[in-house]
C-alpha cells in the first residue's frame, strides 16, 4: 500500500491517491468523515476550524460501498479556500503579493524552505508546509484502520501528558468513551481542567502549548515487519512516520526511555504459553515490538510534540526582503493541536501496520487476506 498527497492549506483541496489495498474492503464516507471530525477538534483549535467542514470524496477506487482494487483517489475541499482565491490563484500574479509574508517564524518552515526553493513569499513555503495536510493523511490512515479492524485490530489515540500536565488516570481500553468525549482526549477529568485553563492562559498570552501523545493497538498478529533488514524494521518504519507529523521532535515505542535507565531483568517482557491464550507476556515494557517485529502484545506508540510554531506574541526575526530586524509573522492559528496530533498518531500508525499486513499476507481481495491471517494465527497459537 503506498500513497502521495498533494494539496496547500487555503488552496482549492486537499488530494491523495492510495495504491495497494484489496478489491472488496466495505468503505464508505462513513468510515472517514468521523476521523476528519476528531481531528478537527479539540481545545485550543484556532478560527480556522470553524470554517472547515473536512469531509472525503472518493473520486475513484470505491464502488457500491466497496473497494475494487483500483487506485483510489481521494479529494477534501479546502472551505477557506474562497476567501483566499485571488492570493491563492496559481495565474501569474505581481510581486508584492497580498498576504505575502516575509518574516519567517522560528520553529516552522519558512526561513529554510525559503533559502531552499528561492522563494521571498514564505506563503509558498508555508502552505505546504502548513499541518493542514494531515487531514489528507488522516483520511487515508482511516481507511487503513478499516482493513484493520476488518482483521480485529482495535485502536485508541489520546494525551497522557499536556503542556506538563501529566494524567493520573492510567490508560484502559475501558476509558475510550471517556477519552472520545474529552476536549483534551485525556483519560483525568482533573487534569483536563488544569489543561483547559493553561490553554486559555496560553491564549491570552500570545503562546502556544506542546505535550506527549500515546496510541495503542491491540488484537496485532505476530510477525508483523521483519528483523532481516533494517528497512523492513517495523519499529523503524514507525517512527518515520510519527517523526514526518508537523511538531513532533521525539518518538518511543512501550516505556523506550525509561527501560533505558533500569536492569535487563526490569525491562524484558518474561515469555509465558499456555493452551488457551497461546504464547504471552506478563508485562508490555517492549510496547509490543521486538527485534522490529509485532509480538502479539498491545502495540504502544508514544510521541513528544512541540508547541506550535506561530506565536501571537512573536520572536525575533529578520525580514527576508529587507533584511531589517523584525518580529516573525502572526499568522491566524492555533494555541495547540495536541488533542488533533494524537488522532493523527493514531491514523498514521494504522497505515504503515495496514502496509506490513498486506505485506505479510499479500491478497487481491479481502477474504483472501481474512483466510491467510485467521490460518496463521492458529499456527502462531499452536507453535
Ligand atoms: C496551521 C495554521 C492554522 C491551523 C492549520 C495549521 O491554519 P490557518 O493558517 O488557516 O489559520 O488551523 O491547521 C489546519 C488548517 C488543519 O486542518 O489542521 C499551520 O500553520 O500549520
Amino acid at each position: 500500500m503506498r500513497f502521495l498527497s498533494a494539496g496547500e492549506s487555503h488552496g482549492p483541496q486537499l488530494t491523495a491517491v492510495v495504491d495497494g489495498l484489496p478489491a472488496g474492503l466495505p468503505l464508505s464516507a462513513n468510515d472517514v468523515n468521523p476521523w476528519l471530525k476528531k481531528r478537527q477538534g479539540g481545545y485550543g483549535r484556532g478560527r480556522r476550524m470553524a470554517i472547515e467542514a473536512d469531509r472525503v470524496f472518493f473520486a475513484a477506487g470505491v464502488r457500491g460501498g466497496r473497494t475494487t482494487g483500483a487506485p483510489l483517489a481521494l479529494v477534501i475541499e479546502n472551505r477557506d479556500w474562497k476567501n483566499w482565491r485571488e492570493i491563492m490563484d496559481p495565474a501569474a500574479g505581481n510581486w508584492p503579493r497580498k498576504k505575502a509574508l516575509t518574516t519567517p517564524r522560528p520553529g516552522h518552515a519558512d526561513l529554510t524552505g525559503g533559502i531552499k526553493y528561492g522563494h521571498k513569499d514564505l506563503r509558498d513555503v508555508l502552505e505546504r508546509a502548513s499541518a493542514r495536510e494531515t487531514a489528507m493523511r488522516v483520511a487515508v490512515g482511516a481507511i487503513a484502520h478499516k482493513l484493520l479492524s476488518e482483521l480485529g485490530v482495535e485502536s485508541i489515540g489520546y494525551v497522557p501528558e499536556f503542556a506538563g500536565i501529566a494524567s493520573t488516570v492510567p490508560f484502559s481500553w475501558e476509558l475510550r468513551e471517556t477519552i472520545e468525549t474529552s476536549q483534551v482526549r485525556m483519560t483525568d477529568p482533573e487534569a483536563e481542567k488544569r489543561v483547559i485553563e493553561a490553554i486559555d492562559r496560553a491564549r491570552e498570552a500570545g503562546d502556544t502549548l506542546g505535550g506527549l501523545l500515546e496510541a495503542r493497538f491491540r488484537g496485532l498478529v505476530p510477525g508483523l515487519g521483519s528483523y532481516t533488514q533494517y528497512d523492513r524494521k517495523l519499529d523503524g518504519r514507525i517512527a518515520q512516520m510519527v517523526m514526518s507529523i508537523p511538531a513532533v521532535k521525539g518518538v518511543e515505542i512501550g516505556e523506550g526511555f525509561k527501560n533505558a535507565a533500569l536492569p535487563g531483568s526490569q525491562v524484558h517482557d518474561a515469555i509465558y504459553r499456555d493452551d488457551e491464550r497461546g504464547w504471552y507476556r506478563s508485562s508490555n515494557r517492549a510496547g509490543g515490538l521486538e527485534a522490529g517485529m509485532t509480538n502479539g502484545e498491545e502495540l504502544v506508540v508514544r510521541a513528544a510534540l512541540k508547541p506550535i510554531a506561530t506565536l501571537m506574541k512573536p520572536l525575533h526575526s529578520v525580514d527576508v526582503v529587507s533584511h531589517q530586524e523584525a518580529d516573525a509573522a502572526r499568522e491566524r492559528s492555533d494555541v495547540t493541536a495536541v488533542p488533533a496530533a494524537s488522532v493523527i498518531l493514531e491514523a498514521l500508525t494504522a497505515i504503515v501496520l495496514a502496509d506490513a499486513y498486506l505485506e505479510k499476507f499479500g491478497g487481491d481481495t479481502l477474504d483472501e487476506i481474512k483466510e491467510r491471517v485467521s490460518a496463521y494465527r492458529r499456527r502462531a497459537r499452536e507453535y
